[in-house]
């Protein structure tokens, strides 16, 4: 299984993240986001969407993080990271999708690209815009997580003791924030369940700055 994806690419980390939790070996192709890579002939090929993650099996090809993590919960279903209840699964993929379709989309590399070059923003406007999304966003992610621990939900994982695809989501978006210096003193279920995520194995293993394509010092 080949695997194209970017030391801090949220939507990889995502993938690694499930890839590493299920405990299955990938090949790591990067493709280079700082160069624009992603843009290349060769690449929009592969995907003309012209992103990452993108998943290669044999001739089997897959776009979108959340269709990925999908594909690999049908296909190495242990340790399933959705729950089988009806109603636990739906709470999960609500937090999942929050972060998926609110939050990453509109502070995505080819909207501040846009912003920037089209539109003529600032530093420090792109900066605000980038703050003002993650607040917002956040701010429902949290909210999501009091209504679990009101419902009696204990953690440490967003959704009970073990990791779920709220977790692949919710940690590379948190640790993408935290990495953008956006103020998160207004989420503490979130920066602990992010706390509590990044300690494990699996996930430090996902982690930005263990790839092959990160900066080595
Ligand atoms: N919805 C897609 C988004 C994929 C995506 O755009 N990923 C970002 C990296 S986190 C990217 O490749 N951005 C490049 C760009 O915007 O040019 C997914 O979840 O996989």
């Amino acid at each position: 299984m080949d695997l194209y994806n970017y030391f801090y690419s949220s939507t990889s980390y995502r993938v690694r993240i499930a890839l590493a939790l299920k405990g299955v070996d990938f090949h790591y192709i990067p493709v280079n986001l700082r160069t624009l890579e992603q843009r290349s002939d060769a690449f929009l090929q592969r995907n003309p969407a012209g992103g990452v993650p993108l998943l290669v099996e044999g001739d089997f090809s897959l776009s979108q993080s959340m269709a990925i993590l999908d594909y690999l919960e049908q296909t190495q279903p242990s340790p399933a990271l959705l729950p089988k209840d009806v109603q636990a699964r739906a709470r999960v993929m609500e937090l999942g999708f929050a972060v998926a379709c609110d939050i990453h989309p509109i502070n995505n590399q080819r909207v501040l690209r846009y912003l920037q070059s089209e539109l003529g923003v600032s530093d420090a406007q792109k900066q605000a815009w980038y703050a003002h999304w993650i607040a917002e966003g956040l701010m429902a992610v949290e909210q999501l997580l009091v209504n679990e621990r009101a419902r009696g939900g204990v953690g440490p994982y967003a959704f009970g003791t073990q990791p779920t695809w709220a977790d692949c989501c919710l940690v590379p978006q948190f640790a993408n924030a935290l990495r953008m210096q956006c103020d998160v003193s207004a989420y503490p279920l979130a920066q602990a369940v992010y706390d509590h995520c990044i300690a494990q194995a699996a996930f430090a293993q996902a982690a930005p700055m263990a790839q092959p394509d990160a900066p080595q010092s």
